[in-house]
């Protein structure tokens, strides 16, 4: 008794030591070894992981074409993890980023990329730093739906090069354009002459030369194929109209589409084409209906032509196109962004416990499909049970929410199948079990004292009613013989079936934490293998990068879970 008493004394003589020491400005914070005698800001989120937004800014010196492009996210591997459309050279993405592993923008046009170190705003330069080469950057884009070698050419009139102001050629000086005007005139004209920017590039065309007539093109096409093809248009003194035709010849080429603009902004047309059966020419024309202005030889801009393979007519480019022959899928993204999600629980709230954060240990893979505006389809969750290091039953749940982490307003489930059901008492809830032992095949808990096992997984599939863009899983536990005790990781909010009694009571203050910011439940992505902490070793001593990581509340130690004391944590390799 006395030997503990004076054990205890010593402790808090350290502790209080420990205090003082932390009030002189020592950028070191003491290392101690249990998790229960630190403090950290109230703010953090005990994630391990690049989470948030991204915003990212194209330069575009060279003034390529951007707005209406894809620009991605992709992983070490070159995977396309995300993608998003640019509009006025920005784009945003909310990521969750393993930090053990590299992920780079990537704007597929330039093929410009560039590594990300941050959240928030990242600046990307387009086009390389010397020796640019005027050309037009996506002459000759369709590979796949057709047998031709060069299907189109000089798509953005970069060709002939002529330094500025603008210029009439006879049509045998454009490479790959000819025009019905009898005189055989094609006029060009370059960025910013009398005010008005290329659209992409540094050249472009004006359709009416001297008469009113059409530019074309003629292509060889595969018979069959379907292609969606794509021009920017605009007025020169007022709106300008033209019309977008296509057939095997100039004379037989049907209506595709209007373009009317005004002389202030460049207007996008696009729209697909399936080319019949025994059709080997194909002919793209670009024909003046009216100019404002009166003039016959003043009228209708154009540049920035574009044929690309859309093989199942949904409107995104087969290249682009994750379901290429599917016209109601278009994009897979992944939760996390890549690699896999890990949490880690103790269980014992409101009362805190060990601190070995291996009393459930999930881990969660998500591949969502989405349509081509990027409305979710459905996501196919594969969450496996890695550790279970509680005595107690537990169930485990999830929620369903939106990328502020708020509630959605209304339902955006549409049904479920697989290992989980529907949360009868919670709108965007789930149920993958409501006691874990129950659950898996054979009894493991892989906590360096009871059995091990190769981990049980559940997988389930939701699919969507088309509400929402994006969603962030929220899994966390509920006792199994009391539903109104559920664990959440702090930040998230508890459910409509929580017992709010249990709020500020033993060591909870009122919002998952305790008074002094401790958690129940952590979050790490994670690319490579977490290795839990044995039974009853607190988290600090396993894993020694800890402390450092939540005091400095995520900003340094970032990968701490890649070094482990050895003897400290479960290793065992599961195929
Ligand atoms: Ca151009
Ligand atoms: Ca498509
Ligand atoms: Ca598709
Ligand atoms: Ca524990």
């Amino acid at each position: 008794m006395n030997a503990t008493k004076s054990i205890i004394l010593l402790l808090i003589t350290i502790v209080v030591f420990s205090c003082n020491k932390n009030n002189n400005d020592d950028p070191t914070p003491d290392v101690i070894d249990s998790m229960g005698d630190l403090e950290v800001s109230g703010d953090f989120n005990w994630s391990a992981g690049l989470i948030g937004e991204i915003t990212i800014t194209l330069n575009n010196p060279l003034n390529v074409s951007t707005e209406l492009e894809y620009i991605q996210i992709i992983n070490e591997q070159g995977v396309v993890i995300d993608r998003k459309i640019v509009h006025d050279n920005t784009a945003s993405f909310n990521v969750n980023l393993p930090q053990d592993a590299d992920f780079y923008i990537y704007f597929p046009v330039t093929e410009d990329q560039l590594k990300i170190e941050t959240l928030g705003s990242i600046a990307m330069t387009l086009g390389p730093t010397v020796d640019y080469v005027y050309r037009s950057y996506k002459s000759s884009e369709v590979v796949v739906c057709t047998s031709c070698d060069s299907p189109i050419e000089n798509a953005g009139g970069e060709l002939p090069y002529f330094p500025s102001g603008w210029r009439s050629f006879n049509e045998s000086d454009v490479p790959g354009w000819e025009t019905t005007a009898t005189d055989n005139k094609i006029e060009m004209w370059t960025d910013g002459f009398l005010g008005v920017p290329a659209q992409e590039g540094r050249q472009f065309f004006e359709l009416n030369a001297t008469q009113v007539a059409a530019l074309y093109q003629e292509l060889c096409l595969e018979p069959g194929a379907t292609i969606y093809w794509s021009v920017w248009h605009r007025g020169r003194k007022g709106v300008d109209v033209a019309q977008v035709m296509i057939g095997a010849t100039t004379e037989t080429a049907e209506f595709q589409a209007t373009m009317s603009d005004g002389k202030t902004e460049w207007g996008y047309y696009s729209g697909s084409y399936n080319v019949p059966e025994g059709q080997t020419t194909t002919v793209f024309k670009f024909e003046s209906v009216s100019a404002a202005g009166g003039n016959q030889s003043v009228g209708n801009l154009l540049d920035n032509f574009e044929i690309s393979c859309d093989a199942d007519g949904d409107g995104v480019i087969d290249r682009y196109d994750d379901f290429p022959d599917d016209p109601n899928s278009s994009f897979i993204s992944y939760f996390p962004s890549d690699g896999k999600q890990i949490v880690a629980f103790e269980d014992l709230w409101p009362s805190l416990g060990d601190f070995d954060f291996n009393d459930l240990i999930l881990s969660n893979q998500v591949e969502i499909t989405k349509d081509k505006d990027g409305n979710l389809i459905e996501a196919k969750f594969r969450v496996s049970i890695d550790a279970i290091g509680a005595s107690l039953d537990n169930g485990i749940a999830m929620m369903l929410y939106n990328s502020n982490v708020e509630v959605f307003t209304e339902n955006i489930i549409e049904e479920i199948s697989g290992d989980a059901i529907l949360d009868p008492e919670n709108t965007n809830g789930i149920i993958l079990t409501n006691d874990v032992f129950q659950t898996i095949n054979d009894r493991y808990q892989n906590n360096g004292v009871g059995p091990d096992g190769t981990p049980d997984t559940l997988r389930f599939t939701i699919s969507f009613n088309s509400n929402a863009e994006d969603f962030i899983p929220e899994l966390y536990l509920f006792r199994t013989n009391d539903r109104g005790l559920e664990i959440h990781r702090s930040g998230f909010p508890s459910t409509a079936t929580i017992n709010s009694d249990f709020f500020n009571t033993y060591d909870d203050a009122g919002n998952y934490k305790t008074s002094t910011g401790l958690p129940w439940g952590i979050e790490i992505l994670i690319d490579e293998i977490y290795k839990n902490p044995k039974e009853k070793v607190d988290i600090l001593i396993a894993y020694p990068e800890f402390q450092l990581w939540a005091t400095s509340e995520g900003a340094q130690n970032t990968e701490w879970y890649l070094a482990p004391v050895s003897d400290k944590v479960v290793d065992i390799n599961f195929d």
